[in-house]
């Protein structure tokens, strides 16, 4: 590689080299920032553009140059496996190895994302020094390759390293199964589940505490019970509107999501979205009603949060059997107090998901209308795990 190649730094990894700026130094040098700690994320999105959205923030937020002073060492890097990609999304999840001088190969997950076109610099790309070239030319119709300078040509990079087994099979591309879980299914397969993973959200605490992303806060309720902070998405470069995306997380800890809720949060849920609304519309101009507000479920990270994201983006996870709007949230908790505990939510999970393998391995019973003598009834009882239908006879 004849050049160093220096991408947005990311965090718990060890890779993270000064750039040449930097070593320079010049001002603003500053270390990698936060960082995805272990993941979770039982509740892998289907569909590509997965989320679940590991990866350390990049110093570089909006544009500004000077932050760009610390980068990421891809020498020694190898593709192993694409791990999905989209033509429609512009995106490719790559699996990859970076050896070390002499250490053990150490496995990489790279996301490269197309960004979209900003306004303002269109006037860069299209004038007389534009380098277009020609493929077909019929009529009053052309067709070109335009290849803009490097500034106008960004790709969003994200780096998960070291990248763990979970990493890289959450971003691989599998089927999806759509899950319906009664209150039932809630406390006997996904709450044991949950309680028997650790699953990490350091980054959440990390915001929460301001040691990582403190910069980036738009607007903080810090009262302790119905307070919260919200921030630009990982997701988001923060260059254009047309894909906003941010996220209200909650300061009160232990409401793991949506299942949790009940009429008691109705008043954070409504600072959420009443400030948070306020909030973007202040400081970028976009209105309550240009955004789906929406949380989750399941999450990715069980502490509660809230996406915020512009209408017109077709933000991953904003599905139907992903998203739940937060104002039919709340107007769900205030017809009913114990909604989101007794209802049946349904949702999609990957094949691989541990949560998946453990609805189906769990016990189904089912009633099956069999002929009895009176008083007695019939019940079918079926496991997949030994693959057998027992029949218990019951009395009524
Ligand atoms: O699926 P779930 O509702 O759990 O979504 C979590 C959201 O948190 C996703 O939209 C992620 O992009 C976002 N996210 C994840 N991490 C690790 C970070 C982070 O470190 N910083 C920020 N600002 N957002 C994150």
């Amino acid at each position: 590689m004849a050049e160093k190649l220096l991408l947005a730094a990311p965090s718990g990894g060890k890779r993270p080299k000064l750039s040449a700026a930097a070593a320079e130094g010049e001002p603003g040098a500053q270390g990698a920032q936060g960082g995805p700690g272990g993941q979770g994320e039982p509740g892998g999105q289907g569909g590509p553009g997965a989320q679940g959205e590991p990866g350390g923030q990049g110093g570089a937020q909006g544009g500004d140059e000077a932050a760009l002073t610390v980068g990421f060492d891809l020498r020694g890097f190898r593709v192993e496996r694409i791990l999905q990609d989209s033509a429609r999304s512009k995106t490719v999840f790559i699996h990859g190895q970076i050896a070390d001088d002499g250490a053990e190969a150490k496995d990489v997950v790279i996301i490269l994302e197309k960004t979209p076109f900003q306004t303002e610099t269109l006037s860069l790309l299209l004038n007389k020094d534009a380098d277009l070239r020609l493929h077909v030319k019929n009529d009053i119709y052309s067709t070109y390759s335009l290849y803009p300078p490097p500034t106008l040509n960004e790709i969003k990079t994200t780096v998960v390293y070291p990248a763990t087994e979970k990493h890289i099979t959450k971003y691989l591309r599998q089927e999806v199964y759509l899950v319906h879980e009664s209150e039932d299914d809630y406390k006997t397969i996904t709450a044991p589940y949950l309680e028997s993973k650790a699953f990490s959200i350091q980054w959440v605490y990390n915001i929460l505490e301001k040691k990582a992303e403190a910069d980036q806060i738009v607007y903080e309720n810090p009262d302790a019970q119905n307070g919260f902070l919200l921030i630009p998405d990982l997701k988001w470069n923060q260059k254009q509107l047309d894909d906003l995306y941010l996220v209200a997380i909650c300061h009160r800890r232990g409401i793991k999501s949506l299942r949790d809720l009940t009429s008691e949060h109705l008043p954070l849920l409504q600072n959420i979205l009443q400030e948070g609304q306020e909030a973007i519309s202040e400081r970028y101009k976009v209105k309550g009603n240009q955004l789906r507000i929406y949380l989750h479920y399941q999450p990715s990270y069980y502490h509660l949060h809230v996406h915020f994201t512009a209408l017109s983006y077709d933000a991953p996870g904003s599905s139907v059997e992903h998203a739940h709007l937060l104002s039919s949230v709340i107007e769900n908790l205030q017809i009913d107090p114990k909604y989101y505990q007794k209802h049946t939510l349904v949702f999609a999970l990957k094949a691989d998901n541990p949560l998946l393998q453990r609805f189906k391995q769990t016990r189904k019973i089912w009633t099956l209308k069999i002929p009895c003598s009176e008083g007695y009834s019939a019940h079918g009882v079926y496991t997949n795990l030994q693959n057998t239908v027992v029949f218990e006879l019951m009395q009524n």
